[in-house]
């Protein structure tokens, strides 16, 4: 059998991806009302796609949006090789160049790049684009209106398919980087994903980071199908017993008991930034690794190294990549590759880079020093660690409680008193974990006395910016119908828009305002 694959597409806003998924699976991948209406993709889509050759391959549908990159990133992360659209009539665009850098900077070297409504325009200028952004990839021409091109691109994916190394079978503990989470009548919590690494199969006793919740595998699909045994490449479904869907979520690591990964608020890694993107000193970064990401601080070691500061966990491993994006103004700046997941604090020493060069060779260095503090045992459990400076705050168990909280509320969040009196803390209590965690970007407050987890907040506002783009206007009336929730949240969410200059008030209705 050859080894299980993932595609994953990108490519600007409306350059067809969507489309060509549906014309190459049958499957449409837009699922909520409003990207049905307006054929935008706001989360991830999946399908499966059989080759010619009887190759099956796990595809992942990404949004082009740019404020959805964080959900690009999440679904890009763990796929093998890319389907990189381009439109005819538009050729390379900003989210065209910024998904290539996200897919270079994961290490994706695999893909096709299609030309997309071919039958619109003449794909050769485009193409000609592409070969200078992309000079290693296959080009091929394609409309999914006129469902053209489409063998082409098959046997193009085959061929990519092709030179891809293999996974070694089993390598290792199994790592799953969850990316949604549901509950199922009669079967119970739901987690999907693709695995990373080793295998998994139905009794396996698996542990769900950062929180470090015990869970067990019931039973494992792939592509909707169960099978005994998941292997490392493939989209999984897992249902597990002892957590309750609502505890799981997108941004968690599901892995082997016996792993040994700990959450880690430093990580020493090698960086390389696009060209003339180096962030200023101290400037505050976002790092995206598995489906999760972190603001982080970079601490340059020189020789290409450097020290990412963390204000929430993530949980790498030695060899994964990240990716590094600027906040303002948005974009991907670089990557990085990890080369010690739990380093002391430590500033630029020739030690230290000899250090971490002897890790980047796969050699253990001889004084391989102790790990850093504040995690033990799976679990974060320590708000300020002995040798963790100001600055550098750790979460407590109560705070990640309250995130978990707020994510499994999701677009209808508890209160802040309500969340309190359910973690039994103190209102001041909870509020300082609150203010914790706006700060670490696992929560952003909405309002006096709301908060949302950001995943969520982001589909919510993506939804309103496409009723804004649709209707030209948003009114309360019209968000609580559109999204089918209350008034209240209705309107905290368009006050919070306001005050974030996605919109801007006019009389009583809420209007886009240019970026
Ligand atoms: N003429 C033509 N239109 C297309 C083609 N592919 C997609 N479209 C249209 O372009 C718009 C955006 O397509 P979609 O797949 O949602 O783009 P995405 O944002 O990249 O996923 C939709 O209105 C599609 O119907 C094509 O090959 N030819
Ligand atoms: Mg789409």
């Amino acid at each position: 059998m050859s080894t299980p694959l993932t595609l994953g597409t990108a490519g600007h806003i409306d350059h067809g991806k969507t489309a060509l998924v549906r014309a190459l699976t049958g499957r449409q991948t837009d699922r909520l009302p409003e990207e049905k209406r307006r054929g935008i993709s706001i989360e991830l889509g999946y399908a499966a796609l059989e080759l010619p050759n009887g190759r099956r391959l796990s595809v992942v549908d990404v949004p082009g949006h740019e404020r959805f990159v964080r959900t690009m990133v999440a679904g890009a992360t763990g796929i093998d090789l890319y389907l990189l659209c381009v439109a005819a009539d538009d050729g390379v665009m900003p989210q065209t160049r910024e998904h290539c850098a996200v897919l270079r900077h994961l290490g994706v070297p695999e893909g096709v790049v299609a030309v997309t409504k071919s039958d619109l325009f003449d794909p050769e200028a485009a193409a000609e684009e592409i070969a200078e952004l992309m000079p290693a990839a296959e080009v091929v021409a394609v409309s999914a209106r006129e469902n053209s091109g489409v063998p082409e691109l098959l046997a193009a994916l085959e061929r990519s398919a092709e030179r891809l190394p293999g996974r070694v079978a089993d390598e290792g503990e199994p790592r799953l980087h969850v990316d949604r989470s549901f509950t199922l009548r009669g079967i119970g919590t739901v987690v999907t994903g693709t695995l990373w690494s080793g295998s998994v199969c139905g009794g396996d006793r698996v542990v769900i980071l950062p929180r470090g919740l015990d869970a067990r595998v019931r039973s494992v699909q792939v592509h909707d199908e169960p099978v005994d045994r998941a292997m490392a490449g493939q989209r999984v479904a897992l249902a597990l017993t002892g957590v309750d869907w609502r505890e799981v979520g997108r941004g968690d690591l599901v892995c082997g008991g016996e792993s040994g990964i700990e959450p880690t608020y430093r990580i020493d890694v090698s960086v390389e930034f696009e060209p003339g993107t180096r962030p200023r000193r101290g400037e505050r970064l976002h790092v995206h690794h598995g489906t999760r990401e972190a603001p982080a601080r970079l601490a340059a070691l020189g020789d290409g190294l450097a020290q990412l500061r963390l204000e929430a966990p993530l949980m790498p491993v030695r060899g994964d990549r990240l990716v590094l994006r600027r906040l303002a103004p948005p974009d991907t700046i670089g990557g990085a590759v990890v080369l010690d997941e739990r380093p002391r604090r430590h500033g630029p020493a020739p030690e230290v880079v000899e250090r971490l060069r002897a890790l980047e060779r796969g050699e253990s260095p001889p004084d391989d020093s102790p790990h850093g503090p504040g995690v033990s045992g799976g679990r974060v459990n320590a708000t300020s660690a002995p040798g963790a400076s100001s600055g550098e705050q750790q979460l407590d168990t109560a705070a990640l409680e309250l995130a978990a909280m707020l994510r499994a509320d999701g677009e209808r969040p508890r209160a802040d008193g309500d969340l309190a009196t359910e973690a039994g803390l103190e209102p001041s209590q909870a509020a300082k974990r609150l203010s914790a965690l706006v700060r670490a970007g696992l929560a952003v407050r909405v309002a006096r006395n709301l908060h949302f987890d950001p995943v969520a907040l982001e589909t919510l506002t993506a939804r309103i910016v496409v009723m804004c783009e649709r209707d030209g206007q948003a009114t309360i009336g019209g968000v609580r119908d559109g999204l089918g929730t209350t008034r209240r949240y209705a309107q905290a969410l368009l006050e919070y828009l306001d005050t974030e200059r996605v919109t801007r008030r006019q009389g009583d209705s809420h209007v886009l305002r240019r970026r």
